[in-house]
């Protein structure tokens, strides 16, 4: 089965509305009702559309989050039945302080072929190889470096690698110094940072580290259209944490996850601009209309393309 090529559009359109919503936002240093903006909008959104959805990846779960909850069904319940993955507003720095590179995500599958994930770190790897084998999160960094160096033919000086500014990458980055790695940093937004391994022209091989779960799902999704190479591993830390991983019926919690297993069948991503950043440019206003960009994926068609598209104010 796929997904019908008329969702495309309808999803474009969600993530449109929802970057919308919350461009008013930027800069106001206000994350909370940026992320809040964005969140009301993509459910208004997403309830118009004729499909049976269900949020699998959300804001959280009932008891703490109202809205695109982890289990909350979507759509009118006419049409297709779809797993649906969310981050309305991924980079809420990024809007509260009108820094590069926040955008509003959604990914899609048919029912029961997106991992169901919660909300804790992911340790993830990706780059822009197929093959296994060639990078692994069981490898030390030296070997996924010397590995892709010699897949890439280039030399590990001339690679790049996309890590997020965080303490608990301090051993990562000391890694990558030693072996004289290029480092690109990232202060948040790892959907992008794992995605900049999709096109040469991000100028970055391979992205590692620790960050958000449902990101990494997200991430995932794509890189899977991009024919690009994705693992994950969550870290339960809390006993909470594991708690909500034995609901979820995730009893291996030390599990490395291959891209297939996290996304299966088709799938749509959509990730639109609020800010200005690498992947997309932000919203843009012109005369009475909206201009958005959004970076979409669709797997069974192999479309990986940036469409632009003018709303009405
Ligand atoms: C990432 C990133 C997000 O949070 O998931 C990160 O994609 C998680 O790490 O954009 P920290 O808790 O250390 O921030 C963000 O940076 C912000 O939501």
């Amino acid at each position: 089965m796929t997904i019908d090529h008329k969702f495309i559009d309808q999803f474009v359109n969600v993530t449109s509305k929802a970057a919308i919503a919350s461009y008013p936002l930027v800069g106001k240093n206000d994350k909370i009702a940026a992320d809040k903006a964005a969140v009301d909008s993509m459910r208004n959104e997403l309830n118009k559309l004729d499909i049976k959805g269900q949020i699998v990846i959300g804001e959280g779960e009932l008891d703490e989050a109202p809205m695109l909850y982890i289990g909350e069904k979507v759509g009118s319940n006419n049409g297709p039945e779809i797993d649906i993955a969310v981050d309305p507003l991924e980079g809420t720095n990024f809007v509260a302080n009108n820094l590069p590179g926040a955008l509003s995500v959604i990914a899609i599958a048919e029912k029961n072929n997106l991992f169901n994930a919660p909300e804790t770190y992911m340790e993830k790897i990706s780059a822009k190889v197929r093959e296994k084998g060639v990078i692994d999160l069981d490898y030390s960094i030296k070997k996924n470096i010397y590995n892709l160096s010699e897949y890439l033919n280039k030399k590990p000086e001339s690679i790049t690698a996309c890590v997020m500014n965080r303490p608990r990458h301090k051993n990562i980055i000391n890694e990558l110094n030693k072996i004289k790695v290029n480092i690109k940093l990232i202060t948040d937004g790892d959907v992008s940072g794992a995605l900049f391994v999709t096109n040469n022209k991000y100028n970055v091989d391979i992205f590692l580290g620790i960050g958000g779960g449902p990101e990494g799902v997200l991430a995932a999704t794509a890189l899977d259209t991009f024919k690009c190479f994705f693992q994950g591993r969550f870290l339960f830390d809390t006993k909470e944490d594991k708690m909500r991983a034995n609901k979820m019926g995730i009893n291996n919690l030390t599990k490395k996850y291959e891209l297939s297993e996290i996304v299966k069948g088709d799938s749509i991503f959509c990730a639109t601009g609020i800010t200005s950043g690498d992947l997309v440019s932000g919203i843009k206003i012109e005369k009475k209309e909206f201009i958005c960009e959004t970076l979409v994926t669709h797997k069974s068609s192999g479309l990986t393309k940036i469409i632009k598209k003018y709303i009405n104010r």
